[in-house]
């Protein structure tokens, strides 16, 4: 059991404002329709499902060029969330988050940092969502929630659930694994922080175990990891249901190999599940994928 826990608490946040697209936002829906909460039982964990946080659902449209959308929604909804998994870590359960894009990664990481002073994070993601305003070829803030974790970008953003307050991430305690899209301003932040990104060409060349091997040392110096998995990360083939596909993705065994020896590390303190797409989705496989792969981060093995 990771960490000890035998509770888990599922907060839902069904937002798609960070993506500025239609679909993320019935992702915490599609992953409870695949399953999840039996999952979870069967594994032997008592489950309390929260429900989802209100997100709204703002009437006008951003401006042209705008480099920060919707971000006044953004920092309330997130604000929220650090609020709740803070909360609930607090009760001494485990922090189950189901998004929603990826933008919620800035709540849910500040909440967790209230509990675990020095946090490492482990983000699975196809992009390094390491851009900022200055940087962002988009201006959707799901793009820029990594570079805030490690104290870059907007005030607004960087002020979610009193920011200041805590030391933003380190540079060495974050893992990147199955990056393939990478913006050149996110290239070269990350080269200066010297935050180690396992891209696709190092996981075809050294296996996923060897990556995962060295990854989780990296990490072993921090008080416990959040895994921040954006289902992007996997191959189209195996997770058609995502806002933003990206051919040559980590495959499914791969990614059940990378969820497990997560799981033997006994370092994991709370966990989030993003960008799932039920829209563009086959017959909820990506779902299923998710909570397949959540079983296998709650301890779940084949034999
Ligand atoms: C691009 C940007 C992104 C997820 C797309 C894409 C970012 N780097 N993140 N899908 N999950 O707009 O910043
Ligand atoms: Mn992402
Ligand atoms: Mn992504
Ligand atoms: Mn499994």
């Amino acid at each position: 059991l990771p960490n000890g826990k035998t509770d888990i608490s599922i907060i839902g946040v069904p937002i798609d404002l960070g993506a500025d697209r239609r679909g993320v936002d019935m992702g915490p829906s599609a992953i409870r329709c695949a399953g999840i909460e039996q999952k979870l039982e069967q594994l032997g964990y008592i489950v309390h499902d929260l429900g989802d946080l209100a997100v709204r659902r703002p009437a006008a449209r951003p401006e042209p060029g705008e480099r920060l959308k919707y971000v006044d929604e953004l920092v309330r909804v997130n604000g929220k969330l650090a609020d709740k998994t803070a909360e609930e870590l607090e009760k001494g359960r485990f922090p189950l988050i189901l998004g929603g894009d990826h933008s919620i990664a800035i709540g849910s990481i500040k909440g967790v940092q209230r509990h675990v002073p020095r946090l490492g994070v482990l983000w699975f993601d196809a992009h390094c969502d390491a851009n900022t305003a200055d940087t962002t070829p988009s201006g959707n803030i799901h793009g820029m929630s990594l570079a805030v974790s490690l104290g870059y970008g907007s005030r607004r953003l960087l002020g979610v659930g009193g920011g200041g307050k805590r030391d933003p991430i380190r540079p060495e305690d974050v893992v990147i694994i199955g990056a393939r899209s990478i913006d050149p301003g996110e290239k070269a932040l990350l080269r200066e922080l010297g935050v180690r990104v396992y891209t696709m060409h190092d996981i075809d060349r050294r296996g996923m175990d060897q990556v995962m091997e060295e990854a989780l040392y990296r990490l072993s110096s921090a008080d416990g990891v959040h895994l921040s998995f954006d289902l992007d990360g996997l191959d189209p083939n195996d997770a058609p249901g995502v806002g933003t596909p990206v051919i040559g993705g980590v495959s499914y065994r791969e990614s059940h190999l990378a969820m497990e020896m997560l799981a033997e590390s006994g370092k994991l303190v709370s966990a989030e599940f993003v960008e799932v797409n039920p829209v563009l989705d086959y017959r909820n496989k990506t779902a299923h994928t998710a909570v397949e792969l959540i079983g296998s981060v709650f301890g779940e093995q084949i034999m």
